[in-house]
């Protein structure tokens, strides 16, 4: 990158994350330097289409290149509705993902013990060799099915396809049973269709936002982040819930600081005040839902008193807060978040997250939720996959059968000694996920990696996870490969290519070069007619009406609508995909499952004296741990801190930026000592840290031993009994101002 260019991205960022995190009035500074990150002043350089791979928003920009043939920058596509044009700070310097000297840079096979980081470099041909013999050996001894895939990003799709020609369907992302999974369940048995990504929340549209532990602006999903500016400056009105003064928080009209893991109790609350005073759509509620007497007795005593009891939330503010929704309703959104595996009644919070959106009648309603559209594109010809003797669903059959994907942390166990000899998993290839800071209970999942006969880890950087690897497969950046086309949904279906702008760099690979070569070596030919990968997206666009020479002109293309309309057309009959083909307020699946048809409120684990609820989140400039040693985005924030309330921190003598370790109810004590943040925006039962820091790969120069890692502190996992997540918010921590002795930590 150009010095100039350099300093101009840095000092355009910074704005960016300054007025992300602090700013006051005016959330349109965050529109502002959106607009600036994005803007293109010089058009006369080579550019090539992309879709952002730093977060799994997927923004389509373009890259582009200097006179010299180097990456000069990224920007937004002006036609993508996922960015309108503007990338935010963590995708302009997505650059940085492609410079970083850190990169793997050849495949490497292990040397030393599982996790000890030894390796020796090899050849490709070497490295699939020494792979297909063991898949021929895992196969032949304990079956297909005993391989398990996790991935997450673009490289999955290209593993999928291997792995499901290879035989196995045990195939995982922590992007579900870490992250989104209840609320997809909940949706799924509330409306009879979930989510997704981008959310069909009509954000742009709202009076009234409602984010409930859902940090937008903090958590950068560009275009909503965008809408969100835009609601504000022309008046909506935003309600949080949130034991953290978040950036959201101090744009909104009502912020409601909720002990944590109580937001259960609120929702019932806020519930009741809305049916007893009649704020609900009665036309709405008769016509397309179904339950609601049982609802409202459901409710009878859920009052806002009672609430106050448990969420020290003032009854006076949760009447008003209600009205406030229901004076906009249906344009309200009551948001359903994103990652919300926090206490294990995940789905039930959502539950009731759904359902108060269907008494407001937000549902296909412009302003709440609309009706979002993709296309279908047809995979490329090849033969049928085998059929598999099990899969994940045979792992234990009776439990989370409300589950529409697999459980990453269930395959983890199903890889333990102790797991049942008929389901168990051997080999795991590990794509785009750093499972070793992606999973709580860290010794259950190194515990299983230890019993595995073969673990491939494919991935850009050396992290955690690729010291466990028995073979590392280094894949280029996203700026220098192909990958499959970007298939969004939104108000109308829009699709976008993402292509080299350079070629890869030292020896790495895109995956589905890799996934060529391996199923060719494992004699799966058939699944493999083409020989270049331009040929498969040539072919899948024209069936679609398009064409790759069209898409790299053109970046993004829209289609017209063809299946409804984007809201119900008032008075219209509708058909909900549920049991009863209505809305459903009462679930009779969770019923007929054995669980509470309507969510109920349960009291969760409390910190014992001394400890503190261990809270975590997003930064705007960075993604996880994936761009903690990205040189453009350190340079913004390089390391986490830990925020603690003024009272508790005078209580221990805790000074500002003074370093400490934190250690858990288990006695595990962080690996890396972090800086203290006094700060007022945090309740005095909690603490909060950005997650993604503290990595322990001393391969990455500018992460390693930074900040500290709330992921090994999360030993004390509640699973979800609807649909088996990981509910990651019930550990505590307390402080230790002295580095610990080795044999103390962990
Ligand atoms: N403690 C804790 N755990 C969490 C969360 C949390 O907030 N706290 N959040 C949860 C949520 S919401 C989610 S979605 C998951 C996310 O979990 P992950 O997707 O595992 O997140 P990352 O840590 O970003 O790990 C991504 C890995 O992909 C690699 N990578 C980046 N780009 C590429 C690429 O182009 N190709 C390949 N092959 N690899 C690439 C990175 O180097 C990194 O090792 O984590 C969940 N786990
Ligand atoms: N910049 C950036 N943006 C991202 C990502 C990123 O890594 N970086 N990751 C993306 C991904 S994959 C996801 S899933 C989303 C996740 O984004 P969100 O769905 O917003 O989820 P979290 O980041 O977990 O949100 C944490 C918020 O919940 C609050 N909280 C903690 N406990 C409680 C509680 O008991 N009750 C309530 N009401 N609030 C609580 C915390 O204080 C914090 O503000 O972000 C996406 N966007
Ligand atoms: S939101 Fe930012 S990081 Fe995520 S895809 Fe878009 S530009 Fe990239
Ligand atoms: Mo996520």
């Amino acid at each position: 990158m150009k010095k100039t260019s350099r300093r101009n991205f840095l000092r355009i960022s910074a704005l960016g994350a300054g007025a992300l995190a602090f700013a006051k009035p005016g959330f349109s500074l965050v529109t502002d330097a959106l607009r600036a990150t994005g803007k293109s002043d010089d058009c006369s350089e080579k550019r090539f289409p992309t879709y952002c791979e730093v977060c799994f928003w997927k923004c389509a920009g373009w890259t582009y290149l200097n006179d010299k043939g180097e990456i000069q920058k990224i920007i937004g596509n002006d036609d993508d509705p996922n960015c309108n044009g503007r990338l935010c700070p963590r995708g302009t310097g997505g650059v940085g993902q492609y410079s970083d000297e850190d990169r793997l840079k050849r495949p490497m096979i292990r040397t030393g013990q599982r996790g000890e980081g030894e390796f020796k470099e090899v050849s490709w041909d070497e490295a699939f060799a020494y792979v297909s013999d063991k898949m021929k050996t895992l196969k032949e001894k304990h079956g297909s099915e005993s391989l398990a895939l996790f991935q997450h990003g673009s490289g999955g799709d290209h593993f999928k396809h291997l792995v499901k020609a290879y035989g196995t369907k045990n195939i995982a992302k922590p992007s579900f049973a870490q992250c989104l999974g209840p609320r997809e369940v909940a949706f799924i048995n509330t409306f009879g269709a979930g989510l997704s990504s981008p959310e069909p929340t009509d954000v742009k549209n709202t009076n009234c936002l409602v984010l409930i532990g859902n940090h937008l602006g903090e958590n950068m999903h560009n275009g909503h982040v965008q809408d969100m500016s835009e609601a504000i400056d022309r008046g909506a009105t935003v309600i949080t819930v949130d034991p953290r003064f978040s950036t959201a928080a101090s744009k909104s009209k009502f912020w409601l600081p909720i002990k944590p893991a109580t937001d259960i109790s609120l929702l019932l609350a806020w519930m009741n005040v809305i049916i007893t005073e009649e704020l609900y759509d009665k036309e709405y509620v008769d016509k397309y839902t179904y339950g609601f007497d049982q609802l409202k007795a459901h409710l009878a005593d859920k009052t806002p008193e009672w609430a106050y009891g448990i969420t020290n939330i003032d009854p006076n503010l949760i009447r008003k807060s209600a009205r406030e929704m229901a004076m906009h309703a249906p344009s309200v959104i009551i948001h359903p978040g994103r990652h919300v595996t926090w206490y294990g009644d995940d789905t039930q919070r959502v539950r009731c997250i759904a359902i108060l959106n269907a008494i407001l009648g937000s549902w296909g309603r412009r302003g709440g939720f609309y009706f979002p559209e993709s296309l279908s594109i047809p995979e490329y010809p090849s033969a049928e996959m085998p059929h598999v003797k099990w899969s994940y669903k045979d792992i234990d059959p009776d439990k989370y059968t409300l589950s529409p994907s697999a459980i990453s942390n269930q395959l983890v166990e199903a890889s333990l000694p102790t797991a049942k000899p008929e389901t168990r998993i051997h080999g795991w290839i590990i794509v785009g996920t750093n499972l070793i800071k992606t999973l709580p209970d860290r010794k259950t999942t190194i515990e299983a990696i230890k019993a595995l006969d073969m673990l491939v880890v494919v991935d850009t950087m050396p992290v955690e996870i690729t010291k466990y690897a028995d073979v590392i497969f280094p894949e280029c950046s996203y700026l220098e490969r192909y990958d499959a086309p970007r298939n969004s949904q939104h108000r109308e279906p829009v699709i976008a290519l993402r292509m080299p702008a350079k070629q890869p760099k030292w020896d790495t690979k895109p995956a589905w070069w890799m996934c060529r070569e391996l199923g060719l070596s494992l004699g799966l030919d058939n699944y493999y007619r083409w020989t270049n990968y331009e040929e498969v997206l040539d072919w899948q666009f024209k069936q679609v009406g398009s064409s790759l020479e069209e898409m790299k002109v053109l970046g993004v293309k829209k289609f017209p609508r063809t299946e409804q309309e984007l809201y119900i057309p008032k008075g219209q009959d509708m058909w909900f995909n549920t049991n009863t083909g209505k809305i459903e307020l009462y679930s009779t699946d969770l019923e007929a499952a054995g669980f509470d048809p309507l969510p109920n409120y349960t009291a969760h684990e409390e910190p014992e004296y001394g400890f503190y609820r261990l809270i975590y989140g997003r930064a705007p400039m960075h993604t996880f741990g994936r761009t903690s040693n990205n040189p453009n985005l350190t340079d913004l924030m390089d390391e986490n801190s830990v925020w603690i309330n003024p009272k508790v921190a005078k209580e221990w003598s805790l000074k500002s930026d003074q370093k400490i370790w934190l250690k858990n109810q288990d006695g595990v004590v962080s690996t890396f000592p972090i800086k203290v943040r006094i700060t007022e925006r945090i309740r005095h039962d909690s603490i909060y840290m950005v997650h993604g820091f503290g990595h322990d790969n001393k391969k990455l120069s500018r992460a390693h031993g930074k900040g500290a890692s709330d992921s090994e502190l999360i030993t004390n996992v509640k699973i979800d009994p609807v649909m088996g997540g990981t509910g990651m918010r019930s550990n505590f921590v307390t402080f230790l101002t002295e580095k610990p002795l080795i044999e103390e930590a962990n």
